[in-house]
């Protein structure tokens, strides 16, 4: 009956009418929101966690490593490396208030955590200065006691405090109300090692070897001009990209800062490698005709005596200039897309990831099949906070769970 949603700026679960003029549920006056924090359970109290602290770092990471997000049979668990929470958490105008704690106040220990970073978004023709929440955690033994209410208002408060009114979010779970739902889709990259921890199961009438072959890849990429992206990509890949997502009814506005940001691997300051970025230069012209990327997030396999973890690529965003040609078709994307993906797959088995994953959204219904992918268990909900906006159809583009 969600006795919290029902208070919040969000569609109903079963409002169906067409919206009108798409906007805001509610204007707000940064002047009447609350000054001060929302009371704390006793015993606990706020604190605002520095994500470039090494020792802050390590107690989100291991409370996500401990108590976040996990499959219905309890099998996996979401294991967001440090490097990971850098990347995600310290974009581009991030803000440190917006790195939110809860801590028992005796012991000091870390029970709970939300955050938010700021983020454009365009909702077909508007487009809104948000911010994109995400890992919402409360540890085990705090669970079902109300605390996630408490925690939601917080980042709200904190966030129309920097004059950010509205916000997108993704949850397996179903909220009031998806703005668009996607399915996961996998292809596995090592069909044995996915079978041995309860991943993949083998299907009937299949042999574990007719599995792996099936999954089996060529050594080498075979577009020509493929290269990991430079630094001096970054303009053209803002201009390529900025172009491709124009097509879509909801897509982030990046700039260059931020293209720099989530594309490029900084050596400098992430010990582990989070996201892998490819472009595809034409030889004579040098112009940039596409462009793909993926991230590493692993998952903890539980109670698995072989294997502790599955290390997953995850496709982020791409772009082909191909759909800006004079009477381009839809299979023309087909036919690039595939040739773009399958080098993808390639490059990830070389990085020795296990599987590589991709959602039902942008133009990735061309591919999913072509190259493999089976469809799994798992939902993600997009949602937008105080927007009210007509249901996306056949997938959205956000970045999703990061
Ligand atoms: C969820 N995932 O329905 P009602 S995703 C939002 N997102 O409220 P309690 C959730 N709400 O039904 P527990 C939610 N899960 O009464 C549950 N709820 O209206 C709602 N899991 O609270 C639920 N991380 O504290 C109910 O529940 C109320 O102790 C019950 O805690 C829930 O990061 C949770 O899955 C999820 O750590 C924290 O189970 C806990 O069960 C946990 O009694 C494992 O809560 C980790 C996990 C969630 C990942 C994510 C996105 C979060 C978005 C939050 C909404 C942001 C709104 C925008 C704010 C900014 C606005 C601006 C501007
Ligand atoms: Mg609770």
């Amino acid at each position: 009956s969600y006795k919290f949603w029902a208070t919040q700026p969000v569609p109903r679960l079963g409002d169906k009418e067409k919206v009108e003029k798409e906007g805001p549920f509610k204007e707000i006056d940064v002047d009447q929101v609350r000054k001060e924090p929302y009371p704390m359970a006793e015993g606990f109290e706020w604190v605002t966690m520095d994500m470039t602290s090494e020792d802050e770092l390590k107690e989100v990471f291991e409370l996500l490593y401990g108590h976040y997000v996990e499959d219905d049979e309890a099998m996996f668990r979401f294991n967001y490396s440090k490097s990971f929470l850098k990347w995600a958490l310290l974009s581009p105008g991030w803000q440190k208030e917006w790195h939110v704690g809860v801590r028992a106040t005796e012991s000091r220990k870390l029970v709970a955590f939300i955050s938010a970073i700021p983020f454009k978004l365009r909702v077909r023709e508007n487009v809104l200065n948000a911010s994109e929440v995400n890992f919402l955690v409360i540890h085990k033994k705090l669970r079902s006691k109300r605390l996630t209410p408490v925690l939601i208002k917080e980042i709200t408060r904190r966030c129309y405090l920097k004059s950010v009114f509205q916000a997108i979010y993704t949850a397996g779970v179903v909220l009031p109300k998806p703005i668009s739902t996607c399915r996961y889709f996998h292809r596995s990259l090592d069909w044995q090692k996915l079978n041995d921890v309860g991943f993949s199961p083998l299907p009937k009438g299949s042999k574990p070897q007719y599995q792996v072959r099936k999954y089996q890849l060529p050594e080498q990429t075979a577009t020509k001009g493929l290269r990991p992206m430079e630094p001096k990509d970054v303009d053209a890949v803002l201009d390529l990209l900025s172009r491709y997502m124009a097509r879509f009814d909801m897509a982030p506005e990046f700039t260059k800062e931020e293209i720099e940001y989530w594309m490029l691997h900084r050596k400098h300051d992430l010990e582990e490698q989070v996201i892998w970025s490819y472009v595809v230069e034409d030889p004579t012209t040098h112009k940039i005709y596409d462009f793909f990327s993926f991230y590493c997030l692993e998952s903890t396999v539980l109670n698995h005596d072989k294997h502790n973890n599955i290390r997953a690529a995850y496709l982020y965003y791409y772009a082909t200039e191909t759909v800006f040609f004079p009477d381009f078709t839809k299979n023309d994307l087909k036919v690039r897309l595939n040739a773009l993906v399958n080098d993808a797959l390639i490059l990830a088995k070389r990085f020795k990831f296990d599987v590589f994953n991709a959602l039902t959204l942008m133009d990735n219904s061309l591919f999913l099949e072509q190259q493999k992918f089976g469809g799994g268990d798992g939902q993600l909900h997009f949602y937008l906070y105080n927007y009210n906006a007509n249901p996306i159809a056949g997938g959205v583009d956000a970045r999703n769970n990061v």
